[in-house]
């Protein structure tokens, strides 16, 4: 059986990761051996050690993206399984890349060795941010809290996929939902447009169906201006974090992550810095939970509870935010520090890296 790579691209936030974990499981529901291979610029993916505390073989390419880092993403395609290619790869892009079927798919076609067979490319489309992107269709305002430049990423996403996914139905209403789809269609003409809930399942026979399908697919290479991109990537401060917090008391763990995300949520709205997405994972014993803050709107959320009580706990902490890396590290130390002065815990910072994302220079880039 040739292997089969399904990579599902979107923007920062999107539920990617909710989607992979979902497939992921669909398939081996369905007997097959499934691999998945996570990405970011840095070390200390909290997509990760989710994917892992589900129980999937997850292989990671940390240090940068799939695009300009090809040889990582396919040794790290060999590495999955025990000693033979899994029968499913689905692999999650870094959530700022685009330009994905010149620089991932195309070369995985063309110059990788091993054979491949290539699913739809799909692009989820996030509608906390999509919405105020897509109806500024003039871009010259900044209405998404995002600069033009990387609303112009994340225009560039949505068109050179095979079918657009609109994720999170299960919170948006039939007219939100519908007013997607008609911004996606005058876009985006030709792309197949998907309803899904990665949260509930809700429109996953569709998408695996979609996936299932045989063909040329991955064909949408584009025009893509580099600079308008790498000024689009680095505006976004980026800061991935591990931390341990220890007490002599137990303290619940998910209050710790719903504390941490809701001070950082109140800091980054007084400074007016727009979230792309923070992402916390707390993990102790043999339990974990997960938070998240996908847009300064929308606001903080428990996605996933530990019902935990514990003395210690190892907290990875991932941030993509329009702002400063200085000033995001800044924000994030100190309600660090506020969070378990709260409990009262310690902690100890690991590791921690902020940054801006350098400039993509892809390994390949094929245009035919
Ligand atoms: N309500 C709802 N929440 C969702 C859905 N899909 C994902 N989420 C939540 O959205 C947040 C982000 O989801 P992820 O799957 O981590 O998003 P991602 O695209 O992988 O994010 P990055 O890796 O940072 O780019 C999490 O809190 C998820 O629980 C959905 O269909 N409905
Ligand atoms: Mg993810």
């Amino acid at each position: 059986m040739v292997p089969r790579y399904i990579m599902v691209g979107g923007f920062l936030g999107a539920g990617k990761t909710t989607t992979v974990g979902r497939l992921a499981q669909h398939y081996m529901d369905q007997g097959l051996k499934v691999g998945i291979v996570t990405n970011d610029q840095t070390t200390d993916l909290v997509d990760t050690h989710t994917l892992r505390s589900q129980g999937f073989d997850v292989g990671e390419v940390a240090g940068a993206c799939f695009c300009c880092h090809f040889d990582a993403l396919t040794s790290t395609v060999e590495n999955l399984g025990t000693g033979e290619l899994p029968d499913v790869i689905l692999a999650e892009p870094v959530g700022s890349c685009t330009d994905l079927v010149a620089t991932v798919i195309r070369p995985l076609e063309q110059v990788y060795q091993l054979p491949l067979e290539i699913a739809p490319y799909g692009v989820i489309l996030k509608p906390s941010h999509g919405l105020r992107i897509l109806r500024n269709a003039d871009q010259s305002e900044k209405r998404s809290g995002f600069s033009p430049k990387a609303e112009y990423i994340f225009r560039k996403q949505l068109e050179e996929a095979d079918f657009i996914i609109i994720n999170r139905i299960d919170e948006l209403d039939a007219a939100q939902v519908d007013e997607l789809s008609s911004l996606l269609e005058a876009e985006f003409p030709d792309r197949y447009i998907l309803r899904t809930s990665a949260k509930t399942g809700e429109g996953f026979p569709a998408l695996t169906e979609l996936l299932d399908q045989k063909g040329a697919f991955g064909q949408r290479v584009m025009e893509l201006d580099y600079d308008v991109y790498a000024e689009g990537e680095a505006e976004l401060g980026w800061l991935n974090s591990q931390v341990v917090v220890t007490a002599d008391a137990e303290f619940a763990l998910d209050g710790l992550l719903t504390d941490l995300m809701e001070r950082l949520h109140q800091r980054l709205s007084v400074a007016d810095a727009e979230a792309a997405h923070l992402k916390i994972i707390g993990l102790c014993d043999a339990s974990y939970a997960v938070a998240n803050l996908v847009s300064s709107e929308t606001g903080p959320e428990l996605s996933l509870a530990s019902n935990s009580q514990t003395k210690s706990a190892n907290v990875v902490i991932n941030a993509r935010v329009a702002t400063d890396p200085e000033v995001l590290e800044a924000v994030v130390r100190e309600e660090l520090k506020h969070a378990c002065d709260a409990i009262p815990s310690n902690f100890e910072v690991l590791s921690l890296q902020s940054f801006k994302p350098g400039r993509p220079v892809p390994t390949h880039r094929i245009l035919n």
